[in-house]
């Protein structure tokens, strides 16, 4: 006997047709901007050419802050901001520019010299002046003022608040504006997505600052998020600051799962996508959203928090995942329609041999287009059968629910390759195929 059932590996099952419209133009038809931090070297080949293609606005992810534009005192190095502008004005995109002001990524010569509060202040200035004169009129919107917050709403204490207290805010907006008074001038924060201490304070210094006419133009909610955690009050949070009279941004959106990814997670992972979208695109004064990387091969997450990872959009390889069909649904379109898969990976289950009370099973994991660095099978037996003995897996059995994963030497699938395990369990009455599920790592491009 020799029946089986498949399973799909629904990672980077979706398939974008050329036909589907790009989700620039799905965002612009709304009057939002649909946008994605980008690494200004990747800006070539498939990377570019979706970088290019879907998105209306680029931000550098870390090309212009202090750190790298000025390593050595005096000696600058624009290369890889100069890339992303030029990039951006090829492919008629805006350019959110981040950030000016932070406690993090600062160079060493800055953060280690003993300063004064005067000096500290001026070579503050002089950084803005110079950094935002570069780019003076092509620059849609400036994170001036990056995370001031700690998450009691206090002000977080940093390199700026403890020598020069809250006023270096308002100084580093003025000093923007002088240097670019066309470009939009924002404040932004993580955790403040949410009504909540943060986002209150954050409210509180955006009110005082307009009543006190210092050049403030929006507020950019981060948006750094769990799995099945977008705050319930995001879109009154977004309309609370909108009231204000400042514009709003989605500035950095990913949302984060434990890995490895399953299809379960995928796609509440495009539901949470949609959602944040959904909320931007409901209040006028939210201006657009921006993804923090496109894809999980550029993204920060698996770097900052073990074991999470495929936050973004597309997956390793480029290919869109359902979050990719969230945001287009959120924007109108329909995101492009899902399988037959591009390239994946399946789980085909098998009863190989069979006897009064027992029966030998054998699961083969096969990609195509896809590869996986681990894997995990699960399936419930519907008629009282019990695994008894597995080999190539480790496999538990709860109840009806048995996972088998991969056995540590066997973990990794090939593109164009197959692993098989097997197991004996035993039977009584009937023994029908049960339904697989595959989850899995992806392995990396080409692997
Ligand atoms: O994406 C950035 C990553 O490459 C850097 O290693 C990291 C260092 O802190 O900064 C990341 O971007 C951050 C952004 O500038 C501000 N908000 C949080 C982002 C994620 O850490």
């Amino acid at each position: 006997m020799w029946v089986t059932a498949v399973g799909l590996f629904a990672a980077g099952a979706g398939t974008v047709h050329a036909a589907d419209t790009p989700l620039r133009d799905l965002a612009a038809a709304k009057g939002k901007v649909i946008g994605t931090a980008v690494t200004g070297t990747r800006l070539t080949g498939t990377y570019g050419d979706l970088a290019g293609a879907q998105f209306g606005s680029l931000t550098p992810g870390n090309a212009m802050k202090w750190g790298t534009v000025e390593p050595a005192r005096g000696t600058f190095d624009w290369t890889e901001a100069d890339r992303v502008v030029a990039f951006a004005q090829a492919h008629g995109q805006q350019v959110r520019g981040h950030t000016l002001v932070w406690h993090s990524q600062n160079p060493s010569w800055l953060t280690t010299g003993s300063w004064t509060p005067a000096q500290l202040s001026g070579l503050l200035q002089n950084h803005i002046s110079t950094e935002v004169g570069r780019y003076k009129g092509r620059i849609a919107a400036w994170d001036v003022v990056n995370e001031p917050f700690a998450e009691d709403g206090t002000y977080r204490s940093t390199l700026w608040s403890d020598a020069l207290g809250p006023g270096y805010i308002a100084n580093a907006l003025t000093w923007a504006h002088a240097a670019d008074p066309d470009a939009e001038l924002y404040i932004n924060d993580y955790n403040v997505e949410g009504v909540n201490a943060k986002s209150n304070a954050l409210y509180d210094l955006v009110r005082s600052l307009k009543q006190q006419g210092v050049p403030i133009d929006g507020v950019g909610l981060q948006a750094h998020l769990v799995l099945g955690q977008v705050p319930p009050t995001l879109r009154q949070n977004i309309q609370r600051f909108a009231d204000l009279g400042v514009d709003v941004a989605i500035t950095e959106l990913d949302v984060r799962m434990q890995l490895p990814a399953d299809s379960a997670k995928l796609a509440g992972q495009a539901a949470d996508f949609k959602s944040v979208v959904a909320a931007c695109a409901a209040v006028t004064r939210c201006v657009g959203v921006t993804v923090w990387g496109f894809t999980d091969a550029d993204s920060w997450v698996p770097d900052t928090f073990p074991g999470y990872g495929a936050a973004t959009p597309y997956d390793e390889n480029y290919r869109p995942k359902p979050a990719y069909q969230g945001i287009a649904q959120a924007l109108g379109g329909d995101g492009g329609t899902t399988p037959p898969p591009a390239g994946a990976c399946t789980a085909a289950y098998a009863v190989t041999g069979q006897w009064s009370t027992g029966f030998t099973g054998q699961v083969r994991i096969s990609c195509s287009g896809a590869s996986l660095s681990s894997w995990k099978v699960s399936w419930g037996y519907g008629a009282g059968q019990q695994v008894t003995q597995a080999w190539n897996a480790a496999c538990t059995q709860s109840g009806a629910a048995v996972s088998c994963a991969d056995a540590g030497y066997n973990g990794s699938v090939p593109d164009g390759g197959s692993v098989t395990f097997g197991f004996n369990a035993s039977w009584n009455g009937s023994n029908p195929v049960p339904a697989v599920t595959l989850a899995g790592t992806p392995g990396r491009p080409g692997g």
